[in-house]
């Protein structure tokens, strides 16, 4: 792992707006990484995994200008760090394709992505939806990334891009590609919807009222959180008395992620208080951090070439970096160039 080069890699499908669970799972702890200095970072907008499952094509021009919008209003500087669009990097899709040819069917069967999303209808679902985790370990390893950022609901696709590093090295004898480190931490690696605090929150859940939108207004914010599911008992001293409590549990993960506190101080702050207090305290702090991102998103949308522009020049810059992974990699597979 030394030889290689300290470099994050990490990506958010635009299959819909951002949610919350993004944002805090995901692109906040992208700006960290990015503003740390201890590593390249390069992100990126995978559209080729969104369209794993139907996109109305239009949606995903636009929510692909939008994601990008958000990264940059998240934090994320084009300057420091590689932000671009997945498509306009051939050499993903072209990496991938080994990778199809050294993943094992048996493996993809696991994945419980796989399951969740394809559900009773797998005979129907799409080829590319059973074959994600291949393209996603090469999206990370196309740029030999040594550390990637995801939330709780990725570890299992990490593994697998592991799995398949180890593979490759082991099948053509070389130690070529590195074996990537997940990294899944802070308060909110698995936010959950905020009507049932069993299922993580998600862009594609259909009730709005599930998630809190990059978008959403001051007003749909609070009313949301006014609205989240959760019980009749006040705040408990520890966190401990919070474990048969999962909406609860939320609740309080989200506050001390958006505030950067742990979830134990968030707890003694509000210690034997109820939700009619918290729930405004919550509200009032989550537009506070969402609302100039959303505000500036706005503003970044109004110049969609100037978008365009940072998303070229992104990939024009990824793909000095790609191409000769790639091309090391058809020659130890063999083949002639
Ligand atoms: N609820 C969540 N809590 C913490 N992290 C989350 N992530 C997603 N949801 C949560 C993290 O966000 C990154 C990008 O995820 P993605 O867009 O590639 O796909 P996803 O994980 O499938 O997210 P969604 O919102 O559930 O999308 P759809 O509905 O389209 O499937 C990842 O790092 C993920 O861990």
């Amino acid at each position: 792992m030394s030889d290689f080069t300290p470099r994050v890699f990490s990506g958010i499908q635009p299959s819909g707006g951002l949610t919350l669970g993004n944002y805090l799972g995901a692109m906040k702890r992208f700006v960290d990484m990015q503003n740390a200095g201890t590593h390249e970072t390069i992100y990126c907008m995978v559209d080729q995994h969104a369209i794993t499952v139907w996109q109305n094509p239009e949606d995903l021009r636009k929510n692909t200008r939008e994601l990008a919008a958000g990264f940059i209003a998240s934090g994320i500087d084009p300057e420091k760090s590689i932000l671009f669009n997945q498509s306009q990097v051939a050499e993903h899709a072209q990496l991938g394709w080994v990778f199809n040819c050294v993943a094992r069917m048996g493996w993809m069967k696991r994945m419980t992505q796989w399951k969740d999303k394809a559900g009773k209808n797998s005979e129907n679902a799409s080829l590319g939806l059973f074959g994600y985790p291949a393209l996603m370990a090469a999206d990370i390893l196309i740029y030999h990334a040594t550390h990637v950022p995801v939330g709780e609901d990725q570890k299992q696709h990490l593994e697998l891009t592991r799995d398949i590093a180890m593979k490759f090295n082991n099948d053509f004898g070389t130690d070529f590609f590195p074996i990537t480190e997940p990294v899944i931490e802070g308060a909110a690696t698995r936010v959950m919807s905020l009507r049932d605090g069993s299922k993580k929150m998600s862009k594609s859940d259909p009730s709005d009222m599930s998630r809190i939108n990059l978008t959403d207004t001051a007003d749909d914010i609070a009313k949301k959180i006014r609205k989240a599911k959760t019980d009749p008992e006040p705040l408990p001293d520890t966190l401990d008395g919070l474990a048969d409590r999962p909406e609860a549990r939320n609740l309080i993960n989200i506050y001390a992620a958006l505030n950067d506190q742990s979830p134990d101080a968030v707890v003694a702050e509000f210690a034997g208080q109820q939700f009619g207090a918290f729930k405004p305290a919550l509200a009032d702090l989550a537009v506070a951090k969402m609302s100039p991102i959303s505000g500036e998103m706005a503003r970044l949308m109004q110049d969609q070439a100037e978008i365009d522009r940072i998303l070229k020049r992104g990939a024009d810059r990824a793909r000095e970096i790609a191409a000769p992974i790639l091309e090391k990699t058809y020659d130890l597979v063999g083949m002639v160039r």
